[in-house]
């Protein structure tokens, strides 16, 4: 879309947009998030120019190199130029999505660097028109999305560390970016909202927008009610959520956690204890960096993950698992490997996770619970002994079998909770899986 159209879009939507604190979600983004509350896994991408630098040698840096290692736009916007993924194949991406279980990707768009990973009529610090690669990643991928039937999901920063207007700065991307102290603030929310515009009409059906970076400036006035309602207008089924780690803000179709489990916060980020009615996702690394680091070797392993998605579900979270691809374009070996080995998991004990909720038990230290229809599925991932007491639940028992091979489960109600016999032998090593017919 040219720029002109663009704007003249947004003023027209500007006086068709209302409010979003009366916000009623349309019935396309109603059955969007049913849609993804069943889905439960996706694959978090996080791929940009930052990923020629592998992480600079340190440990946990990556899309951050520009801040951490105060890299001026001068120098930083040299790293276009040796951008060059010849060897991204989205169909080789899509499949190997397919086979791990994933049901959807959300990946960056535009990251805190402030470029562009599509191609953006509005700025030309894009991949299109400053990378020899010349082609928009973005709307290869949602082209294989498509045809495999996985549905694409948009990460956009809202904090920026390139643009003139993200002025005053916030906590981070301050003097060393080399940028004049002076901007528009409004300048920049126009900016943002042309680019989602062009995000939400350049690439068919979206399954929503991830933003990222409101906890940059968290008392900026971020004029959400225009975003988020132009959002809905241009695509009513797409779910709106943001990663300010606090409850979410009207105008929001889900609430998520960073790297840890809803209501957790073992990782400093997350400010609430309020988990939302609203459907859930957490996301996490498969070590410790977003973005492609060559050092960072501290992979989680996969019964880890796993077990880590299995008690998400719990929560009747979503479980987004990221990789940083490398700037050849390929995806990290490490990662596919890891990815095979959860889908081959996912195949067979999918039933267990997709389409459920959370079950009537709370995570607990030895596993979580999800439902679905009269069948809790009962994860037990931990247990020293034989037995085990979990809480009773208030409905009737039919029957308890283990998932593996429908055996009986011995169990007694007490006045205590229901007591389980799991025999040592009757375990598996990630996730002993118990179906309670009730
Ligand atoms: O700063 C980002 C980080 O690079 C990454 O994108 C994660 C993903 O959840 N979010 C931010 C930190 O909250």
């Amino acid at each position: 879309m040219k720029k002109l159209n663009v704007l003249l879009l947004l003023v027209f939507l500007s006086t068709v947009v209302s409010a979003q604190t009366n916000y009623t979600p349309s019935k396309e983004n109603v059955a969007n998030r049913e849609w993804f509350q069943d889905a439960k896994f996706g694959l978090f991408i996080h791929w940009g120019v930052y990923s020629v630098m592998a992480g600079g040698g340190d440990h946990g840096i990556a899309e951050w190199i520009m801040n951490q290692k105060k890299i001026p736009i001068q120098q930083y916007k040299k790293l276009p130029s040796f951008f060059n993924p010849v060897q991204f194949d989205p169909a080789e991406w899509v499949s190997m999505v397919k086979k791990a279980g994933m049901k959807y990707i959300t990946i960056t768009s535009k990251h805190h660097d402030g470029f562009a990973m599509y191609a953006s009529k509005i700025s030309d610090y894009n991949i299109v028109d400053q990378t020899p690669y010349g082609k928009d990643v973005l709307k290869q991928l949602k082209e294989e999305c498509d045809k495999q039937g996985i549905k694409l999901f948009i990460y956009y920063s809202q904090l920026d560390w390139h643009h003139p207007d993200y002025y005053p700065r916030g906590r981070t991307g301050q003097d060393f970016t080399g940028r004049p102290k002076q901007g528009e603030w409004s300048e920049y929310i126009d900016y943002m909202n042309t680019q989602l515009t062009e995000l939400l009409t350049n690439y068919g059906e979206i399954g929503g927008i991830w933003f990222d970076g409101m906890w940059d400036k968290p008392n900026a006035d971020w004029q959400l009610d225009e975003t988020y309602g132009l959002i809905h207008k241009l695509q009513p089924g797409a779910m709106v959520g943001s990663n300010h780690h606090k409850e979410p803000i009207p105008g929001e179709d889900f609430q998520m956690f960073e790297r840890d489990l809803p209501g957790e916060n073992t990782m400093g980020f997350n400010q609430t204890n309020t988990i939302s009615e609203l459907p859930i996702e957490m996301c996490e690394t498969m070590n410790g960096s977003w973005g492609f680091n060559i050092k960072d070797q501290n992979y989680k392993s996969s019964k880890q993950l796993i077990q880590t998605m299995v008690k998400a579900a719990g929560y009747g979270a979503n479980f987004l698992l990221n990789t940083g691809p490398m700037p050849n374009g390929k995806i990290q070996p490490e990662n596919i490997d890891t990815l095979m080995v959860i889908g081959d998991w996912m195949e067979k004990y999918g039933k267990s996770i997709y389409g459920t909720r959370k079950g009537p038990i709370k995570p607990l230290k030895w596993g979580a619970t999800t439902q679905k229809g009269n069948t809790i599925y009962l994860h037990v991932l931990q247990l020293a002994e034989e037995n085990l007491l979990i809480p009773n639940v208030e409905t009737k028992i039919k029957a308890i079998t283990f998932f593996d091979d429908d055996s009986k489960v011995n169990y007694k109600i007490t006045d205590f909770g229901t007591l389980l016999h799991i025999p040592y032998d009757k375990r598996n090593d990630t996730d002993t899986i118990l179906k309670v017919e009730i």
